[in-house]
C-alpha cells in the first residue's frame, strides 16, 4: 500500500490506500512520492477497499476551475456528488470514496458535497471539519497577504512569527464613493455567514436537504434584512439609499476590482470596470445559454403570479399565494430552488441574476475567463452590485407584501401589557448611547496553505466592532403570569435629507437586533437582556473558529459547529457604523402575544442561538409568525408614522450610535 499525504492539524497523518486510490497522473511516482511523505507520517489511516463508482461528469469540472452553485451544469454535478456521498453505507465506505475523490474532484466541489454530506448524514454528526476560511483563504483574503504569509511562514521560526495586518482599504480608494461601505461589503465574518447560509438553504440537491421549513421565506428575510443593514449603514456614511438594479440593458455605473486570487486556479477573481452592460450569454464550457430576454420574461411572470395572487404548478394546478404561506412559495420561486411550483416557466431569476453579473466580463467565453465575485455566495457580497441586485429583489418581495391584508390592532397589541420604557446602557456609557470603533483579530490561516514548515500564521485585520450595551426594558402586565416574545429592532430616525420618516418606507430599514420569549409577572416587570445574547448574531469566535481551543471536542456535535453554528450573522457587525456626531436611532421594542408566537417544539439542541436568520437546525423555524413581523406589511388605514403604528405593548425609544475613529487589539486567546 502506498500513504497519501494529508494534513490534520499540525501533526501529519497519512490514509493507506492503494495504486488505483491515487489519481491518475500520480500514479507513475505513486509508490516514491507516498513512501517519502509516509515516513514522516505520525498516524496511518487504515482506507477499506470498496467498489469505486463512476465520476463520470463530476470530472467534467477541472481542477483548476472555479466552482459556483449558480450555474446549473456545476449544480447538477454537485447533485451527483452529494448522492454519492449520501449513499455510502457507513463512515468506513464514505472516507473510502471521499479519499479517492478528494484529488480527483475539483476541490471547492469537493469540500461543498462532502460538507453538505457531512451535515446530513446521520453517522457524521460527531465530525470535526475544518472552517471554510482556513481551507480557502484565498477566497477571502488579498492575494497579496496571502503571498506574504506564505514568506512569513517559510523565513520565520514559529514562535518569532508576528501577523500579517491586512489594511482596511485595500480595494479602492476614496475617489470612488461606494469604497465608504468596504469595511462592510469585504468583511470576512459578512461573507462567512453568506456561504453557511447558503450551504444550510441549498436551492439545490436532494429533496430532503433542500425541503426545510420555510426556506423560501427565509431566503426572503434574511436577504432582506441585509439590504436594511446595508442601507443604515449607507445612510451612516451620507450615501442614499441602494437603487435597485432593474434597467438590464443600460450599463452599471458601478465597478468592483475584488483583488482576490484563486489560490487553485492561479487566476485572479474577474474585475468589473465601470459602465459595463449585462449580455446574452453563451458558454459552452459552464453549458450556459441565456438571453436577458428570458430574464425579463421570469420577472414578468412572477408580476403576474403576485397580481393575480396565483401560480400555476407544472401540471396547470393553481397554488393560491396565501396569506402567511405565500411568501414561503414566492421565495422557493424567484430564488428559484427545486421547490418552486414551476421551475420551467418562472425560471431562476435570482440565480441567473448573479451569473449574468458575473459574466459580464466575458459573456461568450472569448477570453477563456471565469465568473467574478457575484458568481459565488462566499465572495458576493463583496460587490457594490449585489445590493441593488438584491434589492430589485427585496423590492418584488415588498409588493406581494404590499397585497396582503394590513395588521390589525388585535393582531400587533398584546392587551394589557404596557411597555413602559427601553433604556440601552454601554458599560461607561452615557443611557442610550452605543459606540462603535475598530476592533483587530488575528485569524490563524495555517490549515489553507501549502507551504513548508507548516505552524500557525495569523493574519490580523480591521473590522467594525461595538461597545457591549444591556437593555433595559419596564413592562407593566395588567393580566395575570403570561409570556410574551420582545422583539428588538433598530432604524435610522431620519431619511436622506434629515427628514422624519414615513412609516411606509421606515419599516423597511428595521434591522432586527434580538428576539427573546419572556415571562410576565402580574404588575411590573423589569427585562434585562445584554446585546452579546442577540438572536440574530454569533460570537467571533464561532464566525472563525480557527483556534485550536474553539475545535469540539471528538464526539460532540461538531458538524453542527461547522454548519448551522457557523451560520448567524457576525456579532461585531451587529449595530451599525454610526457617525463621529452620533447616528440618530429609533431603538424600537414590542412585546408580542406569545400564544400567537409560540411554536411548540424542543428547541434545546446546539446552536439554537442564533435562528432569526438561520432558524434551527432539523427544527420548525421558532416564531410563528411573518418573519420581519411587525414591519414586514404595510400599515393599516391612518397610520403614516412610526408613532402612529405604536400599540400599548410597543415602545420606541431615540438613541444615538457614535462611531470613534479609534482602533483597539483584540487579546488573542
Ligand atoms: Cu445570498 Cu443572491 O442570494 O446571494
Amino acid at each position: 500500500t502506498e500513504p497519501v499525504y494529508y494534513p490534520k492539524g499540525d501533526k501529519k497523518a497519512v490514509f493507506d490506500i492503494t495504486t488505483d486510490y491515487i489519481a491518475p497522473r500520480y500514479q507513475h511516482v505513486g509508490v516514491q512520492l507516498f513512501d517519502r511523505v509516509g515516513e514522516e507520517a505520525g498516524e496511518r489511516i487504515p482506507v477499506k477497499q470498496i467498489s469505486l463508482p463512476r465520476l463520470g461528469n463530476i470530472l467534467k469540472l477541472p481542477r483548476q476551475a472555479n466552482f459556483s452553485l449558480f450555474i446549473p451544469f456545476h449544480r447538477e454535478i454537485a447533485g451527483q456528488l452529494i448522492d454519492i456521498f449520501m449513499g455510502m453505507r457507513d463512515i468506513e465506505d464514505l472516507q473510502s470514496m471521499a479519499v479517492y475523490a478528494r484529488d480527483r474532484v475539483n476541490p471547492y466541489l469537493f469540500n461543498y458535497c462532502l460538507s453538505v454530506a457531512l451535515l446530513h448524514r446521520v453517522d457524521t454528526q460527531g465530525l470535526d471539519i475544518p472552517s471554510f476560511m482556513e481551507s480557502f483563504p484565498d477566497k477571502f483574503i488579498d492575494t497579496q497577504i496571502l503571498s506574504q504569509v506564505r514568506e512569513e511562514a517559510n523565513l520565520v521560526p514559529t514562535g518569532s512569527r508576528t501577523p500579517i495586518e491586512i489594511p482596511i482599504d485595500y480595494t479602492a480608494s476614496n475617489l470612488e464613493e461606494e469604497h465608504r461601505l468596504a469595511y462592510f461589503r469585504e468583511d470576512i465574518g459578512i461573507n462567512l455567514h453568506h456561504w453557511h447560509w447558503h450551504l444550510v438553504y441549498p436551492f439545490n440537491g436532494p429533496r430532503q436537504i433542500v425541503n426545510k421549513n420555510r426556506r423560501g421565506e427565509l431566503f426572503y428575510y434574511m436577504h432582506q434584512q441585509v439590504i436594511a443593514r446595508y442601507n443604515f449603514e449607507r445612510l451612516c456614511a451620507s450615501l442614499k439609499r441602494v437603487t435597485r438594479f432593474i434597467d438590464w440593458r443600460k450599463p452599471i455605473p458601478e465597478a468592483y476590482f475584488p483583488k482576490l486570487d484563486s489560490l487553485i486556479a492561479s487566476r485572479s477573481y474577474p474585475s468589473r470596470v465601470a459602465n459595463q452592460t449585462i449580455q446574452d450569454l453563451n458558454r459552452e464550457q459552464d453549458q450556459v445559454k441565456a438571453d436577458i430576454n428570458r430574464l425579463e420574461q421570469w420577472r414578468d411572470r412572477i408580476a403576474t403570479v403576485i397580481a393575480s395572487g396565483n401560480a400555476q404548478d407544472e401540471a396547470g394546478n393553481d397554488i393560491p399565494l396565501t396569506e402567511f404561506e405565500g411568501i414561503d412559495v414566492l421565495g422557493n420561486m424567484i430564488e428559484s430552488s427545486i421547490l418552486s411550483p414551476n421551475r420551467a416557466f418562472y425560471g431562476d431569476l435570482h440565480n441567473f441574476g448573479h451569473v449574468f453579473i458575473a459574466y459580464i466580463h466575458d459573456p461568450d467565453h472569448r477570453h477563456l475567463e471565469s465568473f467574478g465575485v457575484m458568481g459565488d455566495s462566499t465572495t458576493a457580497m463583496r460587490d457594490p452590485i449585489f445590493y441593488r441586485w438584491h434589492a430589485f429583489i427585496d423590492d418584488i418581495f415588498q409588493q406581494f407584501k404590499a397585497s396582503l391584508p394590513r395588521y390589525t390592532v388585535s393582531q400587533i397589541n398584546y392587551d394589557g401589557v404596557t411597555v413602559d420604557s427601553c433604556q440601552i446602557q454601554s458599560q461607561g456609557g452615557n443611557p442610550n448611547v452605543i459606540s462603535t470603533f475598530w476592533q483587530q483579530s488575528d485569524v490563524d490561516l495555517t490549515r489553507g496553505m501549502d507551504f513548508q514548515p507548516r505552524g500557525p500564521v495569523f493574519v490580523r485585520f480591521t473590522h467594525l466592532q461595538h461597545q457591549p450595551f444591556t437593555y433595559n426594558i419596564s413592562v407593566n402586565n395588567s393580566g395575570g403570569a403570561r409570556r410574551g416574545t420582545c422583539r428588538i429592532f433598530i432604524a435610522p430616525a431620519t431619511d436622506e435629507r434629515g427628514n422624519p420618516w414615513l412609516f411606509q418606507d421606515q419599516r423597511t430599514l428595521f434591522v432586527e437586533l434580538d428576539r427573546f420569549v419572556v415571562n410576565l409577572q402580574p404588575g411590573k416587570n423589569t427585562i434585562v437582556r445584554r446585546s452579546d445574547q442577540s438572536s440574530v448574531t454569533i460570537p467571533f469566535e464561532r464566525t472563525f473558529r480557527n483556534l485550536e481551543a474553539n475545535r469540539p471536542a471528538e464526539g460532540t456535535d461538531a458538524v453542527e459547529q461547522f454548519n448551522f453554528c457557523g451560520c448567524g450573522w457576525p456579532h461585531h457587525l451587529l449595530i451599525p457604523k454610526g457617525t463621529p456626531e452620533g447616528k440618530d436611532s429609533h431603538l424600537f421594542v414590542m412585546i408580542s402575544n406569545y400564544d400567537d408566537d409560540r411554536v411548540d417544539q424542543d428547541t434545546n439542541v446546539p446552536c439554537n442561538d442564533a435562528s432569526s436568520y438561520c432558524g434551527i437546525k432539523d427544527r420548525l423555524y421558532p416564531d410563528r409568525r411573518s418573519m420581519g413581523y411587525p414591519f414586514d406589511r404595510s400599515p393599516r388605514d391612518g397610520v403614516s408614522t412610526l408613532q402612529q403604528f405604536l400599540t400599548p405593548n410597543m415602545r420606541v425609544q431615540n438613541v444615538t450610535i457614535r462611531f470613534t475613529n479609534r482602533t483597539l487589539r483584540k487579546p488573542r486567546q
